[in-house]
């Protein structure tokens, strides 16, 4: 790693388990440097390296993505993705108010979606043969299905969570995005364009393509 990048630079898997999908949390920073317009490097990594000690000190809990740019190392994909926000324009409004509210949905996708479906997903990966299985599936089902009628609701016809684009949005479709891996959002239709929109944006594409040539690469050092 270099001592002090003097551009943003971002850890990501170096071979992905999500082979390719967009669903690693550096998809979301890859997309908030594209919507702004930043240039930045990745360093990629394997999960033996993310387990040393010098891995920790840019990310705590042994986990993609860390950032560094100049001396400011951070962890935490959304914290991140904030910072980016804040030095760029573009991905929160000017306004002050409206600048608290798209705060409001970057936690929100964070804190009140991501967590029930990410519990609904290590279940499902790492609970399938424990006895209670079968009857504790339905309890995790409802909980992530009842945030996403909620938010389902709140989104209504709009075109994006309040007003603009903002990195509210940019945080809740990386969210959604794996739920609706599961199918799991078949029952709301204006969720499903919520995500083809912000799919359709040029900068998601330039981050989805970056991200898939990692896999791409790492797939032909195999073969
Ligand atoms: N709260 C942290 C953040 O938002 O930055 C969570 C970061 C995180 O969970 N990172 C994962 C990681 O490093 C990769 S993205 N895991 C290794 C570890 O914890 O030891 C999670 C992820 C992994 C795989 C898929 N997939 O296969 O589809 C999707 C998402």
């Amino acid at each position: 790693m270099p001592q002090s990048p003097s551009r943003p630079l971002i850890t990501a898997f170096r071979d992905s388990p999500d082979r390719g999908r967009g669903l690693a949390r550096d998809m979301r920073v890859r997309w908030a440097f594209e919507e702004v317009g930043q240039a930045y490097d990745v360093r990629l990594v394997s999960f033996d390296d993310m387990k040393t000690q010098g891995y920790a000190r840019l990310q705590p809990f042994h986990q993609i993505p860390a950032y560094h740019q100049g001396d400011l190392i951070l962890f935490e994909s959304g914290a991140i993705v904030l910072h980016i926000a804040e030095n760029h324009a573009g991905l929160l409004p000017p306004n002050a108010e409206a600048r608290a509210r798209a705060i409001s949905w970057m936690f929100s996708a964070l804190n009140t979606i991501e967590q029930p479906t990410v519990e609904r997903e290590a279940f499902l990966l790492l609970e399938k043969d424990k006895p209670y299985f079968q009857e504790r599936l339905p309890i995790l089902d409802a909980r992530v299905n009842a945030r996403l009628r909620q938010l389902s609701l709140q989104l209504g016809g709009g075109e994006w969570l309040d007003g603009e684009f903002s990195a509210g949005d940019l945080l809740m479709v990386t969210v959604l995005r794996r739920p609706a891996a599961f199918n799991l959002l078949e029952p709301y239709e204006n969720l499903r364009s919520y995500i083809k929109r912000a799919e359709a944006r040029p900068a998601y594409r330039r981050a989805f393509a970056a991200q898939l040539d990692v896999f791409t690469e790492s797939q032909k050092n195999k073969a």
